[in-house]
């Protein structure tokens, strides 16, 4: 059965049979804030767009390349064993961006929120992030689905574990220069980080794409968004699997989502709220009580 009412649709599962409904979206602050009053469980899914106004480039906005690749090309398994030397430049240079930049007024509001609420509302921030300003900001109960620029992963004896050093290693000092027409890498494998337990070769503990993600951590993230009631989906695309399908889940169940983006994404529709506008401006506004 499919019934559009307001061009956006609702799905909602019944005996596994997916029935769209449909529901008028809505950008009204005050509804949606009544929303969050009686929430007793709030989701933060977050994605690159959050951190944009901290200046760090998003994946699929202007500034998504590093030299001539996109991020897609290089967070790869197949391009750390083809070059593990021009990857770690790649991750030299996102962990200098990071470091320098501060976290901003969306990361704050979030981790402000939870320290005024976290104690009559189960509060969960679930990011696809890996720069760390949200926690940085102050948020406690995080959730990183796609790993952290700063924990490196053993490719041989498998330890996590954090690393803050800058350059991680003397070889990649002055290192990953983005500019277009800095061609290849060639720093011997024996100079990239190795781990001092096993002497196996350092990788960045990030999520690559076509790897899976941590079951734990995935099995946490699945908990908070089946049972949460309120979600707010922040600065992502919503194209990235798993983390697309979280909210649109979400909804689908009832739950109420709202989408805080500078412009409608493949999962906007899916929502009952759409708040357009940069999240630095957007989320303290939905979040001030
Ligand atoms: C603002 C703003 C402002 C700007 N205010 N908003 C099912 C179907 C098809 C494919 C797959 C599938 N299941 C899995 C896949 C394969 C793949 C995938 O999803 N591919 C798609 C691209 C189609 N997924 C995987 O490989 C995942 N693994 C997995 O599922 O394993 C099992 C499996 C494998 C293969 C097949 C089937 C099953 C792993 C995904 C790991 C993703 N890793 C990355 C790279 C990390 C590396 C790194 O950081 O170095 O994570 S990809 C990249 O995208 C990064 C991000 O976390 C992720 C999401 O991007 P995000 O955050 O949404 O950023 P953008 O740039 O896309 O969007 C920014 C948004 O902000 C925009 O909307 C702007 O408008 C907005 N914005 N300024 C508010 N101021
Ligand atoms: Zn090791």
């Amino acid at each position: 059965m499919c019934i559009y009412i307001s061009g956006r649709i609702n799905y909602s599962l019944a005996s596994h049979n997916i029935i769209k409904m449909a529901i008028r979206q809505s950008s009204d602050m005050n509804k949606f804030k009544d929303a969050l009053r009686s929430a007793k469980k709030v989701v933060f899914l977050s994605g690159a767009g959050i951190s944009a106004e901290s200046g760090i480039p998003t994946f699929r906005g202007a500034g998504g390349l590093w030299r001539k690749y996109q991020a897609s090309a290089l967070a790869t398994p197949g391009a750390f064993r083809s070059s593990p030397s021009l990857v770690w430049e790649f991750y030299h240079y996102r962990r200098e961006v990071a470091a320098k930049a501060q976290p901003n007024a969306g990361h704050i509001a979030i981790a402000n929120y939870e320290s005024k609420y976290g104690t009559e509302k189960e509060i969960t921030v679930i990011t696809q992030n890996v720069d760390g300003l949200h926690a940085r900001a102050g948020t406690k109960n995080l959730i990183e689905l796609h790993g952290n620029l700063y924990k490196t992963r053993c490719t041989k004896c498998k330890e996590v574990l954090i690393n803050l050093t800058n350059p991680i290693c003397a070889a990649l000092e002055n290192r990953g220069a983005p500019d277009a027409n800095v061609v290849g890498s060639d720093i011997p494998v024996k100079e990239l980080p190795h781990c001092q337990k096993c002497s196996g070769l350092l990788r960045p503990h990030i999520v690559w794409f076509g790897e899976s993600l941590d079951p734990d951590i995935l099995q946490k993230a699945e908990a908070a968004m089946e049972s949460c009631d309120v979600c707010l989906v922040v600065g992502t695309s919503s194209v990235v699997y798993p983390a697309a399908m979280f909210a649109p889940q979400a909804a689908a169940r009832g739950a109420t989502v709202a989408e805080f983006n500078i412009e409608p994404t493949p999962a906007t529709h899916d929502f009952q709220f759409y708040f357009e506008g940069p999240c630095g401006t957007t989320l303290p506004t939905a979040l001030d009580g």
